[in-house]
């Protein structure tokens, strides 16, 4: 019988525990040693040939190398099922790819972008005011005095302190009269909130678009000509409107415009509360009180200044019969833009 190195083995088979990287090249020592054929199993079927003596030397010999093996083979094995366990990303290079989410504008935010451009490209300037603002600002400068009952078509939330959320963009025109010499023409797109009962064309938080444009000789016509325009381009077609006489104290003269009921085309739906006609945005010539609340001669200057809902527009626009939806964080609904 040839020489059995116990000694041999022992350090080759150290060897290939070291190298082994995974449970499979694991599992192949074990066979390769310990198997049914493995090498220390095919030594412990001979030992019986041997003669006593020997048989007793060898025998306790691989006994403990067997034993030393089968130790080295578990704790490896847990080593590597720990390490798999453990791994915080596991990445699958065979799963298929997954397509990235990618977001889009708001449907609001896209129509501010057009109301925008149309404005720019008609020599208007885009301007920014503060959602909260001061009494001042927001009704007295715009000859709103403390105890006129024009008061309370705007409601608001007043906070500590005695500022308030404003109900409207025109508190806009007196910060920017302040500040230019006209002539000049701007846009004011903004957030405004009013204190009141939500329903299908009424939110408690909207958008709207101030405009005003002063100069030596701006007239109603200059008005009519610039919202004819604008809505022509913005619902891009010729666009049915109508003046009706209304009161702001803060024109004079002072007109509601109406559009043609786009959804119904002018028979009457529920959009329109059957009535074929939308209500877009309060206008009028700028009265001489807010002109001279801002430091400007009224002798001097006159112009025009308009307010629109710019979520009645987009409900126009894309045909949404409650403004509710742009506010309900509905992906269902968002998605559609
Ligand atoms: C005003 O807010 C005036 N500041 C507009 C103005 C500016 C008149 C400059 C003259 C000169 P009014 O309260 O009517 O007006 O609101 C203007 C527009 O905002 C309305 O025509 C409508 O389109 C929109 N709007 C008003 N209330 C709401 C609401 N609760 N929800 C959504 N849109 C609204």
């Amino acid at each position: 019988m040839e020489k059995i190195d116990l000694k041999t083995i022992k350090k080759r088979s150290e060897n290939e525990f070291k190298k082994a990287v995974d449970l499979k090249e694991l599992d192949e020592i074990f066979k390769k040693y310990l198997g049914k054929k493995g090498e220390i199993t095919q030594i412990l079927k001979t030992l019986s040939k041997l003669p006593n003596e020997r048989r007793a030397k060898i025998g306790k010999g691989i006994n403990e190398l067997k034993n030393f093996l089968e130790e080295k083979i578990e704790d490896k094995k847990s080593y590597f099922t720990k390490a798999t366990e453990d791994k915080e990303e596991w990445l699958d290079i065979t799963a298929p790819g997954k397509k990235p989410v990618v977001g889009h504008l708001h449907p609001l935010t896209l129509i501010k972008r057009r109301i925008e451009e149309i404005f720019q490209a008609m020599g208007f300037s885009v301007v920014e005011g503060p959602e909260v603002e001061t009494e001042w600002y927001n009704f007295d400068a715009l000859n709103i005095q403390k105890d006129h009952p024009a008061r309370d078509f705007w409601d608001t939330l007043y906070l500590k302190g005695g500022n308030l959320l404003r109900t409207h963009t025109s508190p806009v025109q007196i910060r920017f009269m302040e500040k230019n010499e006209p002539p000049f023409r701007i846009i004011v797109p903004g957030r405004v909130f009013r204190h009141e009962a939500t329903d299908a064309k009424h939110e408690v938080n909207f958008y709207q678009v101030e405009g005003l444009m002063v100069g030596k000789d701006v007239s109603v016509a200059n008005f009519k000509a610039v919202i004819q325009e604008f809505l022509n381009r913005f619902y891009q077609k010729e666009i049915k409107l109508r003046l009706r006489p209304s009161f702001f104290p803060f024109t004079e003269p002072s007109f509601e415009i109406d559009i043609n009921c786009i959804v119904c085309g002018g028979k009457g739906c529920s959009t329109c509360l059957g009535q074929g006609w939308i209500e877009l945005m309060g206008a009028g010539m700028v009265h001489p009180n807010v002109l001279k609340n801002s430091g400007l001669d009224p002798r001097n200057w006159q112009g025009f200044a308009f307010g629109m809902g710019l979520d009645r527009l987009a409900m126009m626009k894309y045909k949404i019969n409650d403004i509710r939806l742009f506010y309900s964080g509905d992906l269902r609904f968002l998605q559609q833009f």
